[in-house]
């Protein structure tokens, strides 16, 4: 569904009109490509038509992969929000750029990718979600969302004008400054660098009103491992606050109206669970939150009669439910605006000298082993999607299996500006791959998770990922071994560390880890002093 008529069809006539000009601004644009960086915040790939069909129908971000490439193995290096962010922009696992998890701060003399590509010439602008607590350095342009932002309403802060509110529902406005600056800011002579950052679909999940009318309707497929009891695996799965059913809010989460709550005598699940909501749905305005009750007041309702006779089983299939239709319903915001963006760079002949990616701060869970949120090294939330589409590189329709990670795209972008990545970036460039040159690329992953504890107690641990195995670590206040065979068991059920048939496994990919620990520079004592460092701040 599309949203602001008007203004689209006026652009698409400004473009129109453009691109009938004697010369246009493709024959002017530069030799090195434009690069459109597209992400998005918790995004799982299950939940892209271009990766399963199973749950929602992504047609524009699908429109990425048509035209382009999918990699299915994409993976980060530590799944969480700003620290996958610093990886990003510095081209270097966490435990060299410091920012290690969402708290510890990001320090801002280290050289990121943008600050090169704008020395070199480029455009730089910068809209949405960064969540470092400063503001982006190397951009010419940027608006930011404080810290995770809000989804109505929201506050940003901006490079010329201060810290600003604008009324309106955040994922919609992310795209109208997106489109306003390529459209009114963008210089013509110089090749550019735009980072397109949404805040959706990270909790509280909270759609546009468009899309909770028809979301709150439907039934989504339950994934098989919903009511997963752990066994099979060690204390880290077990322990892990992350279950549907215990662990959602009820308020902030499954938007259970703080007074139902309290009609019902269901207690809050964390502290802030109503606080949660109040800060999210308390936000809206007068006219919003009439749009929003005239929905989710009759689900309350509807809850408030059947909660009674619920059973523990029902409650889960209903909260996951709920939750798909609130995340899902967030996600389709973002597809109608990743739509938009292509609409306007093809009306205005900017797609053919551009690279547009399309990816996740890290991936997410929709339900499997009972769970939402991320940070394990296990397949839902260790993999995040990638789409990337470059006309006359990138063969259209293609598939990458290999195991790209977000460490990658700094270096990839200046490879593809042709500029020398400094020395002590950790990725490899994409670009040969996106050239269907697939030798000599690496065949092992290194992962490294550190939030602990903290909200969710999702245990440290850094592991290794090969296209066949995943041998993981579990520290700190465990010393446990897991080792998953990735062929025969998808679902990841079964820990096999201790089972004899593996033990050759088990001995060659701790050797590996061990060599890709010494290779980037990570090692026993940098994870006490990211110990120590983390008991520190939080005095
Ligand atoms: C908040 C969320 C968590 C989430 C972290 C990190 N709770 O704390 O569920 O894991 O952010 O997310 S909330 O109730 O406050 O939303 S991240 O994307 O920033 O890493
Ligand atoms: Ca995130």
């Amino acid at each position: 569904m599309k949203r602001n008529g008007n203004q689209l069809l006026w652009l698409l006539l400004i473009g129109f009109l453009a691109a009938c000009q004697p010369t246009t601004k493709e024959e002017e644009a530069p030799k090195r490509p434009n690069i459109i960086f597209m992400m998005s915040d918790d995004h799982a790939y299950q939940a892209i038509s271009a990766y399963s069909k199973d749950l929602l129908n992504t047609p524009n971000i699908d429109r990425i992969a048509n035209d382009g490439m999918l990699f299915s193995n994409a993976c980060v290096t530590n799944s969480i929000c700003a620290p996958s962010r610093a990886v990003i922009l510095t081209g270097k696992h966490s435990h060299l750029n410091g920012k290690i998890d969402n708290r510890f701060p990001f320090d801002t003399t280290q050289m990121t990718f943008p600050q090169i590509l704008q020395k070199e010439g480029y455009q730089t602008a910068m809209f949405g979600k960064l969540h470092f607590g400063n503001n982006p350095k190397g951009f010419d342009q940027f608006k930011i969302l404080p810290g995770q932002g809000t989804y109505y309403n929201p506050d940003f802060i901006t490079k010329n004008e201060g810290r600003i509110r604008i009324e309106g529902y955040t994922t919609d406005l992310i795209t109208d400054m997106t489109l306003d600056w390529l459209d009114k800011e963008r210089d013509p002579e110089k090749p550019f660098l735009l980072m397109y950052l949404h805040k959706a679909p990270h909790r509280e999940w909270l759609p546009a009103p468009r899309h909770y009318k028809e979301f709150t309707k439907r039934t989504f497929k339950e994934p098989e491992t919903l009511f997963d009891d752990y066994e099979g695996r060690g204390a880290a799965a077990k322990n892990a606050e992350m279950n549907l059913l215990t662990h959602m809010n009820w308020a902030g989460d499954s938007k259970i109206y703080p007074e139902v709550m309290d009609e019902l005598g269901i207690p809050e699940t964390a502290s802030w669970d109503k606080g949660a909501f109040k800060r999210e749905v308390g936000r809206q305005n007068e006219a919003q939150r009439a749009e929003w009750d005239a929905v989710y007041g009759p689900i309350n309702e509807e809850f408030k009669k059947n909660y009674p006779n619920m059973s523990q089983e029902d409650l889960m299939r209903w909260r996951y439910q709920r939750y798909m239709q609130d995340y899902l319903g967030s996600i389709a915001a973002v597809d109608d605006g990743v739509g938009e963006v292509l609409d306007y760079l093809e009306a205005n002949g900017l797609t053919e000298n551009t690279i547009i990616v399309y990816t996740s701060d890290q991936g997410f869970y929709l339900g499997e082993h009972g769970w939402f949120d991320k940070r394990f090294i296990y397949d839902e939330s260790f993999k995040t999607p990638l789409l990337v589409k470059w006309p006359g590189v990138i063969e259209p329709g293609s598939v990458n299996t290999q195991m790209v990670q977000n460490l990658d795209f700094a270096q990839t972008f200046l490879d593809a500006a042709g500029i020398q990545a400094p020395t002590d970036m950790q990725g490899e460039s994409l670009v040969p791959l996106f050239k269907g040159e697939t030798e000599d690329f690496r065949e092992a992953v290194y992962y490294h998770y550190y939030e602990y504890p903290s909200v969710h107690m999702v245990k440290r641990h850094y592991g290794i990922v090969t296209e066949d195995y995943k041998l993981a670590h579990f520290y700190y206040d465990v010393d446990e071994w897991e080792l998953y065979d990735r062929k025969k068991d998808k679902n990841e059920m079964k820990n096999v560390y201790e089972d004899p048939a593996y033990a050759e496994v088990v001995e060659e990919l701790k050797e590996k880890l061990a060599e890709l620990r010494v290779k980037y520079k990570d090692s026993p004592e940098l994870d006490q002093q990211y110990i120590d460092k983390y008991n520190e701040l939080k005095k």
